[in-house]
C-alpha cells in the first residue's frame, strides 16, 4: 500500500511549503493534531498562509520519525454513532525534537514570523504545584533550566529562553497559548513563566509579567491514543499507509480568551472575555467524570470509557455525579446549555468508535484531581451540600495508586508522584483510615484545607473502606441503591 505523502494525497488543499511559520507548538502529540491543528487547517484552506505550524516534541523523536517520511501529513479520523470519516491535515510544516538541539528550538521560537507559541504538554509539563499553581522551583527540570536557560529542557524553560531572546533582539513577544486542562490555564502558565523569568533576570521577569499575553482556553475534544488496529482500519479506508493517524470524535469545541496582541488566525472557535464558566463546566463535568470513571472502571475490570458506560451501575454513578453534585457548582456560560452539554457528554462517552482506555485517563491523577474533583468538593462543602459521589471518585484514585488491583496483579501507575504515593500506600497497608490519612497528607494535591475537613475525610474514608473490602463494582452498585 502506498504511504501517505504530498504525491499520493492531493486533498489537503494548500501547499505546506508556501506556509509561513506563524505558530510554534510545544508537545505535538495526538491532542494538538486533532484539535488546534484542525482549527488551523480550516484557516489555511481559506487562504491565510501566515499560520503554518512548526511542531516540537520536548521528549521523544517518535512523532517526528513517524511523520517525516510522509512530509508531516496525517489522517484525522472522526467518529460518532453514525460511523467514521477521514481527512488529511497538512498544517504541520516540520517537527523539531527539543533534546536533539534545544538551541535550535529556541531560535525557531524567536523568529519574527512567529506570533503564537501554543502548548499541549499535559498537566505535569508546567512543573507547577497543582494545589497552588506556583512554580515548583525544586523540580529537576527547573533546577536544570535555571543553570542553563539557553539550552532548556522544560516547557516553561523554552518559553523563557525564547521570550528572552526576542526581548534582547527588540522583537515583540509571542502570545503564549496553553491548551492543557489546567484551571485558568493562561493565568496559571503566566504565573509559572513569569516566576521562572524573574529568577533568570528580574528586569526580564517584569517584561514577561507586563508585556506577554497568556490568553486562557477551554479545549474540548476526546482523543484516545492511536492503536495499531486504528492504523490498519484507517489504511483500509483511505488506501494509504499512515504511520500515525489521529483518532477522535466528530464533536469539537474551543473557547478562547481573545487577547492576541500580535494577531491570530481567524479560527472558528468561540472568542470570549471571561473563560472561567466555560472552563469549569468542561473540567468538572467531562474531565471530572472521566477521572472518577477511569479509577472505578479500571478497578472493576472495564477497559474503556465505552465499557464503563455499558455498565448500567457505573453509568448511573456518572449521571449522579454530573446532575446531583457537579451541576450546582457551575454558572451557565453565556450561550451554553448545561443540560444539552451533559446529554451530549453521555453520548460522547458511549461513542463506539473510540477505544479510550481507563488506564490512559487514570494517568497523572495527582496533577488532575485538584481541578477535576477537589475544586467541586470545596464548593459543595462551602454550600453545605453532600459530596458522596465526588468522595468516591477520590477514594478510587487512592485505591488505584496503591499499585495492586483487586485480583492482586500490579497496576502500571503512571504519575510524577508515583514513588511517593506508593511508599505511603505500602506503609499504610490496606487499612482505609490509615491509607486515606497518609495520601491526604500530600499537600501539593490536597492543600491544607481538605485534610482538615471532617466532612470530606469521613465521606472519603468510608468510600475507600468499601473499595478495599468489597471492591469497586460492589461499591458503585451499593452507591446506586443508596443514591437512586
Ligand atoms: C482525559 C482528557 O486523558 C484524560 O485525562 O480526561 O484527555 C479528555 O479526553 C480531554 O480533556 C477532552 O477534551
Amino acid at each position: 500500500m502506498p504511504r501517505l505523502s504530498r504525491a499520493t494525497c492531493k486533498t489537503h488543499g494548500y501547499d505546506p511549503d508556501r506556509l509561513e511559520t506563524g505558530i510554534v507548538h510545544l508537545g505535538i502529540g495526538a491532542f494538538h493534531r486533532a484539535h488546534m491543528a484542525d482549527y488551523t487547517d480550516e484557516v489555511l484552506r481559506k487562504g491565510d498562509r501566515r499560520w503554518g505550524i512548526l511542531g516540537a516534541s520536548l521528549r521523544s523523536p517518535e512523532t517526528r520519525e513517524a511523520l517525516r517520511p510522509q512530509e508531516y501529513l496525517y489522517t484525522l479520523a472522526e467518529s460518532d454513532e453514525a460511523g467514521e470519516c477521514c481527512r488529511v491535515i497538512a498544517a504541520v510544516k516540520d517537527i523539531l525534537v527539543a533534546p536533539e538541539d534545544p538551541r535550535a528550538l529556541v531560535a525557531a521560537m524567536a523568529q519574527p514570523s512567529v506570533k503564537i507559541v501554543s502548548l499541549t504538554v499535559t498537566e505535569k509539563g508546567y512543573c507547577h504545584d497543582p494545589a497552588t499553581g506556583e512554580l515548583n522551583e525544586s523540580h529537576p527540570d527547573i533546577v536544570h533550566d535555571l543553570s542553563d536557560i539557553a539550552a532548556p529542557v522544560s516547557a516553561p524553560g523554552f518559553l523563557v529562553a525564547a521570550l528572552r531572546e526576542r526581548w534582547r533582539q527588540g522583537l515583540p513577544p509571542f502570545t503564549v497559548l496553553c491548551c492543557d486542562n489546567l484551571p485558568s490555564n493562561g493565568q496559571t502558565v503566566r504565573k509559572v513563566v513569569a516566576r521562572l523569568a524573574a529568577l533568570v533576570d528580574p528586569a526580564f521577569g517584569t517584561h514577561v509579567a507586563e508585556q506577554v499575553a497568556f490568553p486562557s482556553t477551554m479545549v474540548d475534544r476526546i482523543v484516545p491514543a492511536t492503536t495499531d488496529a486504528d492504523r490498519a482500519r484507517i489504511a483500509k479506508a483511505t488506501g494509504l499507509d499512515d504511520a500515525w493517524p489521529v483518532v477522535t470524535e466528530v464533536y469539537n469545541n474551543w473557547v478562547v480568551e481573545d487577547r492576541f496582541p500580535q494577531g491570530r488566525p481567524d479560527w472558528s472557535a468561540t472568542f470570549v472575555t471571561d473563560i472561567v464558566p466555560f472552563e469549569l463546566m468542561k473540567l468538572r463535568l467531562l474531565n471530572g467524570a472521566h477521572s472518577a470513571m477511569s479509577y472505578l472502571g479500571y478497578l472493576a475490570g472495564r477497559e474503556t470509557i465505552a465499557d464503563c458506560m455499558a455498565d448500567a451501575d457505573l453509568a448511573h454513578f456518572v449521571g449522579h455525579l454530573m446532575d446531583s453534585e457537579v451541576t450546582s457548582t457551575l454558572s451557565v456560560p453565556p450561550g451554553a446549555d448545561i443540560v444539552a452539554y451533559k446529554a451530549a457528554l453521555l453520548r460522547r462517552f458511549r461513542n463506539p468508535g473510540l477505544r479510550h482506555r481507563t488506564w490512559q485517563i487514570a494517568m497523572d491523577g495527582s496533577q488532575k484531581l485538584p481541578q477535576r474533583l477537589l475544586g467541586t468538593i470545596r464548593d459543595r462543602i462551602a454550600a453545605g451540600q453532600s459530596i458522596d459521589g465526588l468522595a468516591l471518585g477520590v477514594a478510587a484514585w487512592m485505591r488505584y495508586v496503591t499499585g495492586t488491583d483487586e485480583q492482586g496483579a500490579a497496576i502500571d501507575v503512571r504519575d510524577p508522584l508515583r514513588d511517593d504515593l506508593r511508599a505511603r500506600a505500602d506503609a499504610a497497608g490496606r487499612d482505609a483510615p490509615r491509607l486515606a490519612a497518609s495520601l491526604l497528607a500530600v499537600e501539593q494535591v490536597f492543600g491544607r484545607d481538605l485534610p482538615a475537613n471532617p466532612l470530606f475525610t469521613m465521606a472519603m474514608t468510608a468510600a475507600l473502606d468499601s473499595l478495599i473490602r468489597k471492591g469497586s463494582r460492589a461499591t458503585y452498585q451499593d452507591f446506586r441503591r443508596t443514591h437512586p
